[in-house]
C-alpha cells in the first residue's frame, strides 16, 4: 500500500478519496488553486500544494505543476479523480516517466477508448453487442447511406470524435439523408475538427445502464453490477440508481459478462465503466467505456458494500482484486441525486454566490453526503457548480426512494439557488416512483416536474401561511422565555382568539392572499428557511415561498404614497438613478430580485434620492428601508 498519494482534483471527489486514504493509513497531498486556498479538501489533506490561479487550465489541468507537486512532497502515486486529467493519456505517460503510479488504467486503454469509432471496432471484434450500424473508415457518402437504408430508418448519425450527445443527428427517411449527412459533417468539423461519421439504428426511448468493472494486474476481472443513469438532462446525469429498475438476474449476468469482455479486450486495469443502451425488449448495446472512476460510483458502493477507492489504491499498488465475482452480492437499493447550484426556473443557469446557510441531512447508514464545501464557502464560476452528492440506501427501491425525498426535504441551502426543489419534484413524480425511467424522462414529464398549477398554489398557500403563523408563535414563545415577565399577555401570539390574520404570500411566481384557520395542518411538511423566504416541502411537491410585506405606505409628513421599503427578502439588483438627480413621480429608482421576480421601487413624487442604503448584490430583509427620498417642495 502506498505511503503517500497526491489527489489531482478538488471538491467532493478529492474529499472522498482523502477519507478512504486516511482510513487506510495513506498520507495525502492536496493541490489547490487560488480560489480553493481555504477549500475543504485542502483542510482535510495532510499536505497541500498551491499549483496556480483559479482557472482550471492554469492549475488543475497543468500536468507539469501536478507532477512537480507530487515529486516535491514525495507522493508515490497520483489519484486523478474524475474529469480534469483523469482520462488524459499524456498525463498518464508523464506519471510513468516520473516514476509515479497513475491510479487508473494503462495509457493504452485510455487511448483505445478515446475514439468512439475505434472503441466500437474493438468491441465488435471482442463480441460485445453493438447497435446495428456502420462505423468504417470508408466515409464515401454512398457507403454510409447504403448502410442506413439497409438498417432502416430512423437512424442516428454520430461524429466519431463526438461524445456526450454532441455531434448526433437523427435521420427519419432516405429523402432527408444527404442533407442531414452534409450538415452533420459540417457541425463535426466545427466542433471537433474531425468529420468522421458513424451511423446507427436509432433506438427510441432507450435506457442508459452502465456496468462497473474492476480489473487487476493479475488478469482478474469482476463486475460490480449495474447503475441506471437514464434520468439525464442535456446529457448531464441528474439521479442515478442501483440496481436498475426491472433488471433480471439473467440480464444482469449477460450485461456484466459483456462488460468484462469489453474490459479484457483492452487489457484493462483499475476501475472502469462500460455504458450500454438498453431497449424496451431487453436488448443491450455497447455505447462507450469510461476509463475513470465515475461520479456516481457511490450507489455501487452502497449496494455492494465495497469501497471502490480502496480497491483502486490496492490494485494500483499491485494487489489482487479484494473479491472474486462469487463473493460480490447486491443488497438493497441506492440512489444518488446531484445537488447543483443552478436555477431550474431559468433554464438551469449555473448559480454562484456564498453558501450563507448550508445544512445537509444527518448522515447515517442510510444517508451519505459527499461534498467538498462547508457553510460560508463560495460557489464560483471557475468549476462545476456541484455542491454535493446525496446518496441514500435502503432494503428496496420504494424505501430508498422515501429516504431520498425525505433527505432532499431536509437539505437546507441559503445564499444561492439550487436544484433541490427540481430533484424533489422529480423524485416524487409518479412514473419515477414506479421505476418507469428512460433517457427521455425529464422531457416526457416536464409538466409534472416543473408543475406550477393554480391548484398547487391554492394547496400550498394556506400551508405556507400556517408555517409563518407557527414560526411567529415559536418566536413568541422564545421571546417570552427570555423575558422577565414570561406570562405577560403581550407575549401571546395567538391574536387573542381573533380570526387568524390575512397573509399575503408569494408562492413561486404567484402572489396570493390567504387566511389560516385551525384545521390547516402542517403534518408531512418541511420548512427550509432561505434568504428570500422559505422553501416548503409537501407531499404534493416543493414551493419557494415568502410573505409579502403589507404595503403600509409611509407616515412621513411629506406622505408620498409610495413605499420605499423592500416588499420582501431579496437581493438588490440595480440602482437606476444617481443621488441628487431630479426624478418624476413614477420613475423607477431601483430594482430588487426576490422569489425569482424583479420588484421596482418607484419615485413617490417629483423629487430626488438623497441616499441609497444598499448596493447591488446586497441581501435585503423584507421591510427594510431602501433609500432616502426628498420630494420637491410644493
Ligand atoms: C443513442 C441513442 C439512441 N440510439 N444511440 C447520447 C450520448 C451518447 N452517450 C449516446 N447517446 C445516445 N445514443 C442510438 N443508436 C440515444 C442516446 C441518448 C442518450 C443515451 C444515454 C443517456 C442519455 C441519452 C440522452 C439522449 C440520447
Amino acid at each position: 500500500m502506498f505511503t503517500k498519494i497526491l489527489i489531482a482534483n478538488r471538491g467532493e471527489i478529492a474529499c472522498r478519496i482523502i477519507k478512504t486514504a486516511r482510513a487506510l493509513g495513506v498520507a495525502t497531498v492536496a493541490v489547490y488553486s487560488d480560489a480553493d486556498r481555504h477549500a475543504l479538501h485542502v483542510q482535510m489533506a495532510d499536505e497541500a500544494v498551491h499549483i496556480g490561479s483559479s482557472p482550471s487550465n492554469e492549475s488543475y489541468l497543468v500536468i507539469e505543476k501536478v507532477i512537480q507537486a507530487a515529486l516535491e512532497t514525495g507522493a508515490k502515486a497520483i489519484h486523478p479523480g474524475y474529469g480534469f486529467l483523469s482520462e488524459n493519456a499524456e498525463f498518464c505517460r508523464q506519471c510513468a516517466a516520473n516514476n509515479l503510479v497513475f491510479i487508473g488504467p494503462p495509457v493504452e486503454a485510455i487511448l483505445a477508448m478515446g475514439s468512439k469509432s475505434a472503441a466500437k471496432t474493438i468491441m465488435a471484434d471482442a463480441g460485445v453487442p453493438l447497435v446495428p450500424g456502420y462505423h468504417g473508415d470508408d466515409q464515401n457518402p454512398d457507403i454510409i447511406k447504403q448502410a442506413a437504408n439497409q438498417m432502416g430508418y430512423p437512424v442516428l448519425l454520430k461524429a466519431a470524435a463526438g461524445g456526450g450527445g454532441k455531434g448526433m443527428r437523427a435521420v427519419y427517411s432516405e429523402a432527408e439523408f444527404d442533407e442531414a449527412l452534409g450538415a452533420a459533417k459540417r457541425e463535426a468539423i466545427n466542433s471537433f475538427n474531425d468529420d468522421i461519421m458513424l451511423v446507427e439504428k436509432y433506438l427510441l426511448k432507450p435506457r442508459h445502464v452502465e456496468i462497473q468493472v474492476f480489473c487487476d494486474s493479475h488478469k482478474n476481472a469482476v463486475y460490480l453490477f449495474e447503475r441506471d443513469c437514464s434520468v439525464q438532462r442535456r446529457h448531464q446525469k441528474v439521479i442515478e440508481e442501483a440496481p436498475a429498475p426491472g433488471m433480471t438476474d439473467a440480464l444482469r449476468k449477460q450485461m456484466g459478462e459483456a462488460a468484462i469482455k469489453a474490459a479484457k479486450a483492452i487489457n484493462y486495469e483499475g476501475a472502469g465503466t462500460v455504458e450500454f443502451l438498453l431497449d424496451a425488449q431487453g436488448e443491450f448495446f455497447f455505447m462507450e467505456m469510461n476509463t475513470r472512476l465515475q461520479v456516481e460510483h457511490p450507489v455501487t458502493e452502497m449496494i455492494s458494500g465495497q469501497d471502490l477507492v480502496e480497491w483502486q489504491l490496492r490494485v494500483a499498488g499491485g494487489e489482487p482484486l479484494p473479491c472474486s465475482q462469487d463473493q460480490l452480492t447486491i443488497s438493497g437499493h441506492a440512489f444518488e441525486a446531484r445537488i447543483y447550484a443552478e436555477d431550474p426556473d431559468h433554464d438551469f443557469l449555473p448559480a454562484t454566490g456564498i453558501l450563507k446557510h448550508l445544512q445537509a441531512p444527518l448522515e447515517n447508514a442510510n444517508v451519505r453526503v459527499d461534498t467538498g464545501v462547508v457553510e460560508g464557502d463560495e460557489v464560483s464560476i471557475y468549476y462545476d457548480p456541484m455542491v454535493a452528492k446525496l446518496v441514500v440506501w435502503d432494503t428496496d427501491r420504494d424505501r430508498a426512494l422515501q429516504r431520498l425525498t425525505q433527505a432532499l426535504s431536509e437539505y437546507r441551502i441559503g445564499g444561492l439557488t439550487t436544484n433541490i426543489g427540481f430533484l424533489y419534484n422529480l423524485a416524487t413524480s409518479q412514473a419515477f416512483q414506479h421505476g418507469d425511467v428512460d433517457t427521455g424522462y425529464i422531457e416526457e414529464h416536464e409538466q409534472e416536474i416543473f408543475r406550477q398549477r393554480d391548484s398547487d398554489i391554492d394547496y400550498a398557500a394556506p400551508l405556507a401561511a400556517a408555517a409563518i403563523i407557527e414560526q411567529r408563535q415559536q418566536q413568541a414563545i422564545e421571546a417570552a422565555s427570555l423575558s422577565s415577565e414570561p406570562n405577560s399577555p403581550w407575549h401571546l401570539n395567538t391574536s387573542w382568539g381573533l380570526p387568524q390574520p390575512n397573509l399575503k404570500m408569494q408562492i413561486q411566481r404567484a402572489v396570493v392572499e390567504t387566511t389560516v384557520d385551525s384545521n390547516t395542518s402542517l403534518d408531512g411538511l418541511t420548512i427550509a428557511p432561505t434568504d428570500t423566504g422559505f422553501d416548503l416541502f409537501t407531499p404534493q411537491g416543493f414551493f419557494h415561498c415568502a410573505e409579502v410585506q403589507p404595503d403600509l405606505g409611509t407616515d412621513d409628513e411629506n406622505a408620498h404614497g409610495g413605499n420605499l421599503n423592500a416588499p420582501m427578502n431579496g437581493t438588490l439588483v440595480a440602482l437606476l438613478v444617481d443621488i441628487g438627480t431630479k426624478v418624476n413621480k413614477g420613475d423607477t429608482l431601483l430594482v430588487m430580485e426576490a422569489m425569482k421576480m424583479e420588484h421596482s421601487i418607484i419615485a413617490p413624487s417629483d423629487g430626488a434620492v438623497t441616499e441609497f442604503y444598499f448596493q447591488p448584490g446586497d441581501l435585503v430583509d423584507g421591510g427594510s428601508e431602501l433609500l432616502a427620498f426628498e420630494a420637491n417642495s410644493e
